[in-house]
């Protein structure tokens, strides 16, 4: 009799595989979970949970149900041409939501607050008050992508009372916050923003859309002296040549900026020096294997139960 398949494949680069191989050995534990390091009979695989896989090797797996992200961004799977047909479901975890939302508000607060002009400051010994201190209600925060992170993150924007709105595909309505939706709004949206919070994710039409043309269409009425650009969302939807003649032009203050072209940021990169710019390690919003773990092990469960797939990407918009 054959077995009926029943494996999950861990297929990860760029991150410990450690830790999630142990969650998800305790979380199915009557199920093998191999790596693409073990040798595994193909046929027996009917999940894959990836991150960063190597293009080409989730291909050649004739049981397989469902490709389950580890991230919350899928451009590493959607990308890969040799890609089986299964369903590619997304990682959606409150955990995650909640790390981005800090990580936007953080960085929005040491923007108004001028947090790394202080910092600065206290390097050289000097004590300077700045006397032109914005409320946050009188700066405008706009947000590109107004999804699971950027909706979050919007309404804690809001709480802040940051003068929040948002743009995303289509539209979005959130309780006090301005919607905008699609290319026909974005003039209008970029026209209201100080501070530029990007979340979107990275697809054929939204690689590149940080650029010249862009930066040159936000405010420059607002009241931190220049738009500022943060972006946690991927590395791929910013021209980093841009950025930093913008900010030599004056057309951008600051650009704090968790994501980069190539990661990890080479050492040779300007934007590790420039006294405007902020790098962190892209860690705005890690994927807790505990949580994902969980979140993946249960959507698996549902399935085996009848139950329909939550959170799949919709393979034609890619994200
Ligand atoms: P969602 O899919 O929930 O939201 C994506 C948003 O972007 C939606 O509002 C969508 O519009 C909008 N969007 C997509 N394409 C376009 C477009 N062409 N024009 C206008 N708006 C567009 O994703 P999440 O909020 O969960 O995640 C967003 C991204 O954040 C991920 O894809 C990932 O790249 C990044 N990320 C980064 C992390 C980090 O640590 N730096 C951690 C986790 C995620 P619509 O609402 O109409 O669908
Ligand atoms: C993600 C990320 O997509 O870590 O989850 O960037």
């Amino acid at each position: 009799m054959t077995e009926r398949p029943d494996a999950l494949l861990l297929a990860i680069t760029d991150w410990d595989p450690t830790p999630w191989l142990d969650r998800f050995r305790r979380l199915l534990p009557d199920r093998a979970i191999v790596t693409g390091e073990d040798s595994f009979d193909p046929a027996s695989i009917r999940y894959a949970a990836a991150w960063k896989h190597r293009p080409g090797s989730l291909a050649g797996l004739p049981n397989l149900e469902a490709i389950f992200s580890l991230g919350a961004g899928v451009a590493h799977l959607v990308g890969d041409p040799g890609l089986p047909s299964a369903p590619i479901l997304r990682v959606v975890d409150r955990d995650l939501t909640e790390r981005m939302s800090e990580y936007v508000v953080l960085h929005c607060l040491m923007h108004l607050r001028k947090g790394w002009t202080y910092a600065q400051r206290q390097a050289r010994g000097i004590w300077e008050d700045d006397d032109d201190q914005p409320a946050a209600r009188e700066v405008r925060v706009g947000i590109m992508g107004l999804g699971v992170l950027g909706g979050d993150a919007a309404c804690k924007l809001k709480v802040m009372g940051f003068d929040v709105a948002g743009w995303s595909r289509s539209r979005r309505r959130l309780n006090g916050i301005a919607t905008y939706a699609g290319e026909a709004e974005l003039d209008a949206f970029l026209a209201r923003t100080d501070i530029l919070v990007v979340l979107l994710p990275l697809t054929p039409e939204t690689r590149g859309v940080l650029n010249a043309g862009l930066f040159g269409r936000l405010a420059r009425d607002g009241r931190l002296g220049g738009p500022i650009l943060i972006n946690a969302g991927r590395g791929g939807l910013q021209v980093e040549a841009d950025i930093l003649a913008a900010l030599r032009e004056g057309t951008l203050k600051a650009a704090t900026l968790d994501v980069f072209e190539t990661e990890p940021l080479p050492p040779s990169s300007p934007l590790w020096s420039h006294p405007a710019v902020q790098v962190t390690p892209h860690n705005a919003a890690m994927s807790d294997p505990g949580a994902s773990a969980s979140a993946i092990a249960g959507q698996i469960r549902r399935h085996e139960a009848g139950e329909a797939f939550v959170n799949a990407v919709d393979p034609g918009r890619g994200y």
